[in-house]
């Protein structure tokens, strides 16, 4: 017998697979295929648990489809545009992109040492200049289509660094460099129009029910958050039509119609065109002027705020009671949602109870019997003619209203906005435009893609090192071909992931020629399975379903929705926090494969919990693992070489014999029900659990056949789990370099137990399971327990067992 050596096998079977090109996937287009995607990570240079426990997942599916013959491709590539990068460059004055392909090499060493089947000869990097090309071609005829287009934005500005910030380099309203107060600044920028798809975007997730979690498709939804109300406007009373110099109406939105004679105030976001009217002429009072400049200057892109607001000199006229009611401005009260203008009903939303109680605001209750405010749905109080309707009622009735009194219409209003993807940044994908003084904004000519980064650059945090550069913005108008000047605006890096799954499907001689190779694009598209975190289970998610749909109307692909079945993997913990540096409670893979080798940290990995459970990290389980792995090995060594799959003598079987052969059986049944589960969550956890019940029975067998038959099975029920050894294990015992399709002998299932019916007075009450040749006195024992319920309390006249089959209870 020899002891379980991890390092020698793993060696030697990881060079044995990168040899023989092992996962590469074949050409052959008849074949059934399976496209098994996990995450591609960002190449920050360190490989954590979560990356090995998402991997460990996608790897197990991606082996089980080979061994049923499935074609599979299971690619892996690297996110590498972002800010780490910059901030590193910013930090250690090293070049963006010698520290992310260093870090890549570190990462895909990694992977490698932990037995990922990844295919590696469609790996990229998304900051590729192949990549990058595709990427501007893309962004130019989505702009010619007009799924493109610029609009101006708030945007954080450093004054001392003289820099655009990204929200996360603000904390506490400081620059996260220099620490000075950050000011907002309005500039142009480039938007994707997926407002153009919600609908679509919204649909689809009904075909994704019960192959998605709930939980995603319903984050997604509200995400888009679509509201049905009425748009409807306040006319503004004489003396303010005469400040503002117009007598337009003040459109708001509203949900709750039936709350119109709960309105006492009106709200204007910071941005509202009334606000910057009134400001521009110089009608406010100093005081004023001045906070309502300090709320635009404050992040203002989400609701949950601390109120703040300002009385305007404004009066709206109720539309049906005709009284006149104030008008603020409002930090809570979105630009881009609606018309920006809310009718405040203090009574009913409370965030509008909230801000009424900050300015003294007019409180009106208009629910019977409810302390305000009161969201719910109610009967009315102080709303005239409406007094004693129900809300819904009232609704109805106010909508009908307005629309036949032409006061206002039903609107459907997004949550939803247009994809901001302008980065002030240097290391992204440059935006293809240029700015001509004569032709103005123009797109680049395709020929001349990829616009690539200059790699001499100083990136030190001021400024932004593309304008700094001494000539990257000089170009040539590809319109008119006089001097221009280069966009220095790269694309949100989400940009990049939103269509890496569709490149891995193209062979890579074709990458730098097109963008997809169609064959090879329509077969392996969709994504059978992918698998990553629920923190992308938001924006990427959303960003790649919709990019999936502009391309296919751009005629790049023919499916709409990428991804078929979506598993999102729990976080990993130790002592119940998440690992991080700052808890220092990380435990690295890299000293789990030097300690352990790679098999024993996947079999831990997936046997302390189900992929979409929190994974608790637990080092005696780990030891758990350990002492099952070498058991495993080191007891392999009691089965019988044989070529090929073993034959068995079934007559000669002891009771332990068929009881170790059920237990095998019952554990590639278990296999093969978790791997092709209909509404699938992976619990792998119980398949190991039913290997090694099968491995503690085979202890039990003397009978060398059993255990060879045993190791042929387990082997194959592991491999996506435990791969090395288990490529070890068949290659020495049965010559095997590919593992197969195994067919369950459910003959050997039902040796030992059978399902015994239990009826009373002839009406089915419960089921048993038990040993075939259990005598009659403790079958009726367990019987009588499982109906104990039935019978309680009951006289009991005759107990009637058909053997094999069932008993019967005959109660008076
Ligand atoms: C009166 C009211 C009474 C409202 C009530 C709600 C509850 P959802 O449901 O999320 O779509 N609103 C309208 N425009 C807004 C804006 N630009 N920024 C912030 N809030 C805005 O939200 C629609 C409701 O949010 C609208 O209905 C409006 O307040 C507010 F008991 O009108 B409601
Ligand atoms: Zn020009």
């Amino acid at each position: 017998m020899q002891t379980y050596n991890p390092k020698e096998i793993e060696e030697k079977w990881q060079q044995v697979w990168a040899q023989t090109n092992a996962f590469e996937p074949s050409q052959d287009f008849s074949k059934p295929k399976k496209y098994i995607l996990s995450m591609l990570p960002y190449p920050s240079g360190e490989v954590h648990m979560g990356h090995v426990r998402n991997y460990a997942i996608g790897d197990a599916l991606a082996r089980y489809a080979r061994q049923m013959g499935f074609n599979v491709l299971h690619p892996m590539g690297f996110d590498a545009f972002g800010m780490p990068a910059e901030n590193a460059a910013i930090k250690h004055g090293v070049h963006p992109k010698k520290w992310t392909y260093e870090n890549m090499a570190k990462m895909r060493q990694e992977f490698e040492a932990l037995g990922f089947s990844f295919c590696q000869e469609r790996e990229f990097a998304t900051c590729a200049p192949d990549y990058t090309k595709i990427e501007q071609q893309f962004f130019i005829e989505m702009y010619q289509k007009g799924l493109v287009y610029q609009k101006k934005a708030w945007l954080n500005w450093c004054p001392h660094d003289k820099t655009i910030l990204a929200n996360e380099q603000v904390i506490d309203g400081r620059c996260w460099r220099c620490d000075c107060l950050v000011e907002q600044k309005e500039m142009p920028q480039y938007y994707l129009k997926i407002t153009a798809y919600v609908e679509e975007l919204l649909a689809g997730l009904k075909a994704l029910e019960g192959h998605w979690p709930n939980q995603v498709l319903r984050m997604q939804e509200n995400w888009m958050g679509k509201s049905s109300g009425m748009a409807f406007s306040f006319s503004l009373d004489e003396k303010s039509q005469e400040l503002l110099g117009h007598s337009q109406g003040l459109e708001v939105f509203t949900t709750r119609i039936d709350t119109l004679y709960g309105v006492t105030f009106i709200a204007l976001a910071p941005g509202h065109p009334f606000v910057q009217t009134l400001l521009d002429k110089g009608v406010l009072d100093p005081m004023a002027t001045k906070e309502i400049i300090a709320i635009q200057n404050t992040n203002m892109r989400t609701r949950a705020l601390e109120k703040r607001g300002v009385a305007l000199p404004l009066k709206a006229i109720h539309p049906l009671t005709k009284e006149p009611i104030p008008v603020f401005v409002a930090n809570f009260v979105l630009e881009n949602y609606g018309s920006g203008a809310l009718m405040g009903v203090p009574g009913c939303d409370p965030r509008d109870y909230e801000f009424a109680t900050l300015l003294n605001i007019r409180v009106v209750p208009l629910i019977v019997g409810q302390e305000v405010p009161c969201n719910d749905e109610g009967i009315l109080q102080n709303s005239h003619d409406y007094n004693g309707l129900s809300t819904t009622e009232a609704k109805e009735q106010l909508s009908t209203l307005f629309e036949e009194q032409g006061l206002g219409q039903k609107v459907i209003n997004y949550r939803l906005q247009d994809w901001g993807i302008s980065r002030q940044r240097y290391w992204g994908a440059l935006i293809p435009m240029v700015h001509c003084a004569s032709c103005g904004l123009v797109c680049e000519k395709l020929e001349n893609l990829p616009i690539l980064l200059p790699e001499n650059v100083v990136i030190d945090g001021e400024g932004n090192p593309l304008d700094k550069h001494p000539n990257f913005r000089d170009c040539t108008c590809p319109q008119c071909g006089g001097k221009a000047q280069r966009e220095t605006d790269t694309m949100d890096t989400f940009f990049q992931s939103s269509w890496y799954f569709l490149r891995y499907t193209t062979p890579k001689e074709l990458w730098d020629k097109q963008a997809f190779e169609p064959k090879e694009l329509a077969y392996w598209m969709a994504v059978d399975t992918y698998i990553g975190g629920i923190e992308h289970a938001i924006l990427h998610l959303l960003y790649a379903r919709f990019f999936t749909r502009a391309l296919r109307d751009l005629g790049y692909v023919k499916l709409d929705e990428p991804f078929l079945t979506l598993i999102t993997q729990g976080m990993v913990l130790k002592d119940g926090a998440k690992m991080s540096k700052s808890k220092g409670n990380v435990v690295t893979p890299r000293e789990i494969l030097n300690k352990h080798g790679a098999d024993i940290a996947r079999l831990y990995i997936h046997f302390v919990a189900p992929p979409h459970k929190e994974l608790d990290w637990n080092d005696q389980a780990l030891e758990g693992a350990a002492r099952f792995l070498r058991r495993f090995y080191e007891k392999s060594f009691l089965a019988q070489p044989c070529d090929d799959a073993p034959k068995m003598e079934l007559s000669s079987l002891s009771a332990e014999d068929k009881q170790a052969r059920q237990k095998v059986h019952t554990a590639l049944q278990k296999c093969h029900d978790i791997f092709n589960q209909a509404v699938p969550n992976y619990p792998f956890n119980t398949l190991i659990a039913a290997c090694m019940e099968a491995l503690n029975a085979l202890e039990k067998s003397t009978n060398k056949e059993v255990w060879t038959e045993g190791y042929y099975i387990l082997t194959h029920a592991l491999e996506p789990i435990i791969p090395h050894v288990c490529f070890e294990i068949a290659q020495r015992l049965f010559n095997l370099s590919n593992f197969r399709p195994l067919k369950v002998d459910s003959k050997a299932l039902e040796q030992d137990h059978i399902n015994i019916a239990i009826t009373i007075n002839g009406k089915k009450r419960g089921l048993v399971s038990v040993l075939k040749d259990t005598p009659k006195e403790e079958l009726l024992e367990a019987a009588r327990q499982e109906v104990e319920k039935w019978l309680e309390g009951q006289k009991v006249l005759k107990e009637v067992v058909v053997p094999a089959k069932l008993v019967n209870f005959v109660i008076a």
